[in-house]
């Protein structure tokens, strides 16, 4: 065998076994249960799951369910709703479609979730609250921007602090009552200068809180509950895909 011809086939051996091995991530960052790729899971997509489990089964061994790639009677089946990529489509990967539906109007799409904290403090006191990422099996490496609304009559927002290690938020307001916050792997400190131990490359957020927010409450804030809404948030994962993520409302309560 000719050595040209030789390296083609090493890299195609190379190839294949590690394209094999990054289908169940891949599958894991598109829309779940979207079986005509239209970027919805909607009524229809439902349908073909339901469809498929009862015209395709049993899968290989008698193990309840139907071939995800759909048999004679159902063609194409619904290899996005093959959560777990064995080839079956079982009832749980039915439920997790309908779930997501209920779960991420109005797209149906899972994706990623924050949640912004709370915090209580006195007229004229600084209060920090925290925000917390839900993944929903999106592999964030970068948030531009996460923006969210307050009151500027009663609070002055004072920035935030990355909780996840190796990262840096910087932050903007570019109206008042809007804060708009960047976090990075931490190329520069949110001091301005170079970190120490510099990270290596873009990391995961993992699950959990990932920023610290702090405000002062005015001093003639009146009691109660004031809110801290969310608007809307941008991401990246490690592909440099962009996705939107949704989110939950905080409260900053001056007691
Ligand atoms: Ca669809
Ligand atoms: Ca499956």
């Amino acid at each position: 065998m000719r050595p040209v011809l030789r390296l083609v086939l090493l890299v195609a051996m190379i190839a294949g076994p590690s394209t094999a091995l990054l289908a169940p991530s891949a599958a894991a960052q598109s829309c779940f249960g979207d079986c005509n790729g239209n970027g919805s899971l909607t009524a229809s997509d439902i349908g073909r799951i339901n469809g498929t489990i009862l015209r395709c089964g049993p899968c290989p061994g008698g193990v309840a369910g139907g071939i995800a790639a759909g048999c004679a009677t159902l063609s194409g089946g619904c290899a996005a709703a093959d959560f777990n990529g064995d080839g079956c489509l079982r009832a749980s990967e039915l439920g997790r479609a309908t779930q997501n539906i209920l779960r991420f109007p109005p797209s149906g799409c899972s994706t990623s979730q924050f949640a912004i904290g709370t915090a209580q403090g006195a007229p004229g006191a600084a209060v920090a609250l925290s925000i917390s990422l839900t993944k929903n099996g999106r592999e964030a490496v970068t948030i531009a921007p996460l923006v969210f609304d307050f009151d500027a009559s009663r609070l002055a927002f004072d920035g935030c602090t990355a909780l996840t290690p190796g990262k840096a938020a910087f932050t903007g307001e570019p109206s008042p009552g809007r804060a708009s916050v960047v976090v990075i792997d931490a190329v520069i400190g949110e001091d301005g200068t170079p970190p120490p131990t510099p990270p290596t490359g873009l990391s995961v957020f993992p699950d959990g809180p990932v920023l610290s927010c702090s405000f002062t409450i005015a001093g003639n804030a009146p009691l109660g509950a004031t809110p801290i809404t969310f608007v809307s948030a941008g991401l990246a994962d490690l592909q440099f895909n962009d996705f939107a993520a949704v989110g939950t409302n905080g409260s900053v309560t001056v007691q």
